[in-house]
């Protein structure tokens, strides 16, 4: 990457270079607004008379934290990259990339902006009948194609090279693996909570699977991974649903995307009362459901290993990937309730007394998914476990 090149963009810079690149005539009145509300990056949305585009840029430091914490700019590339491998693969649920620049860090992208994120229109209220079923064919057929099964062990390991992904990875292994089962500087939470955090810093069991859970996490390459599969990665609407984001894509274990999307949809779970719970638990339901069909029909359909058909193989991999997902599930909640990013579902709760509790019991239930994780086969159990932390 050439450093020297990199500048970040403006409002107005955006616009001049969409117009440089022939995306708008320069004749043209373009609006254009950041709309970045992550953690890490600038978002454009540039909008002229019959068209519009997203342009993202990284910056070369974390955004939530400021300049005190650079960051590689390589993860643009990762990003367009994958974007671009999970539109071959999952085309209905990818947006379309226009242009990507890996100097300037940018990715141009489909405007998507007639939907809307699906964390924020959960909070909001909305269900998205067909999110779950979208999400689980999306990580299906990006995982399974993407993996020695369908690629063969050679260019399987060819592809893994190009998405190392160290400094993202790392940021995972900290902030999800690390540092919320330890009294560390980056964990953010009220004084209220530190009871509860200090029992899961005392608990030398639940540090016992976090550890296993982590060496999977650092020495699984089964698939190309979005990485960071949470409801804020997703746009939707009633009918449509797009996967964003995946600029923490890396070579890793099958269950860790459906995992996360499955936890941000239990945090949501919490935020709500009990009588509007019951749509999150048929998309947690579902998304299994699609996922092991999906992977199952791909399994059948093109398969290059050799112990393919031997009897029990599919079907011990799929409680595999289950189990591990579990308690990857069940480290989202918990560092997302006390570690350095958190989710507004929860944060969101108005009532200090509600939120503490919520946020009380996404820990409690996050430790028993991690702990108990051998013990979970479908995921109606992991529904009722759930509903039995919230009593
Ligand atoms: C410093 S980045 C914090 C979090 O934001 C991203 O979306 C990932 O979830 C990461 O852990
Ligand atoms: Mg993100």
């Amino acid at each position: 990457m050439n450093m020297s090149s990199y500048e970040s963009l403006t409002t107005g810079s955006a616009v001049s270079l969409v117009k440089k690149l022939g995306l708008f005539a320069e004749s043209e009145t373009l609006s254009s607004r950041e709309i970045g509300d992550g953690n890490l990056n600038y978002v454009f949305h540039i909008k002229g008379k019959e068209k519009s585009v997203i342009v993202k840029q990284a910056l070369p430091y974390a955004k939530v934290v400021g300049e005190s914490w650079p960051l590689t700019l390589e993860r643009a590339d990762i990003e367009n990259r994958a974007l671009r491998l999970q539109g071959k693969f999952a085309p209905d649920y990818t947006p379309k990339v226009y242009y990507s620049d890996k100097d300037l860090a940018i990715t141009i992208m489909e405007d998507l902006s007639h939907l809307e994120i699906a964390r924020t229109g959960f909070i909001n209220g909305e269900d998205y009948p067909l999110i779950a079923q979208h999400t689980g064919e999306f990580i299906a057929r990006t995982l399974y194609s993407t993996s020695d099964f369908a690629m063969g062990p050679q260019e399987k390991k060819k592809l893994q090279n190009t998405f190392c992904n160290p400094e993202l990875c790392d940021i995972t292994e900290g902030l999800v693996f690390t540092d919320p089962f330890f009294d560390a500087e980056t964990n953010d939470f009220e004084e209220g909570l530190r009871p509860d955090a200090e029992k899961l810093w005392q608990d030398s069991n639940l540090k016992l699977h976090t550890a296993q859970l982590k060496r999977l996490f650092l020495t699984s390459g089964d698939a190309l991974l979005h990485g960071d599969l949470h409801t804020g990665s997703i746009f939707a609407s009633e009918t449509e649903t797009k996967i964003i984001d995946p600029e923490f894509a890396f070579y890793g274990p099958f269950g860790f995307d459906i995992a996360h999307f499955t936890a941000n949809l239990f945090m949501n779970a919490l935020s709500r009362e009990d009588s509007r719970r019951e749509p999150l638990y048929a998309h947690i339901v579902t998304v299994w459901d699609v996922f092991n069909r999906e992977f199952t029909r791909l399994w059948k359909e093109n398969n290059t290993e050799a112990f393919a058909k031997t009897e029990g193989y599919l079907e011990w991999l799929l409680a595999d990937i289950f189990e591990q997902a579990a308690g990857f599930m069940g480290l989202e909640m918990i560092r997302r309730t006390i570690g350095l990013a958190h989710v507004k579902d929860l944060d969101g709760i108005e009532d200090e007394a509600a939120r503490l509790q919520a946020k009380q019991r996404s820990l409690a239930i996050g430790a028993r998914f991690v702990k108990e994780r051998h013990q979970f086969t479908s995921a109606d159990q992991l529904v009722s476990a759930f509903q039995e932390g919230l009593q």
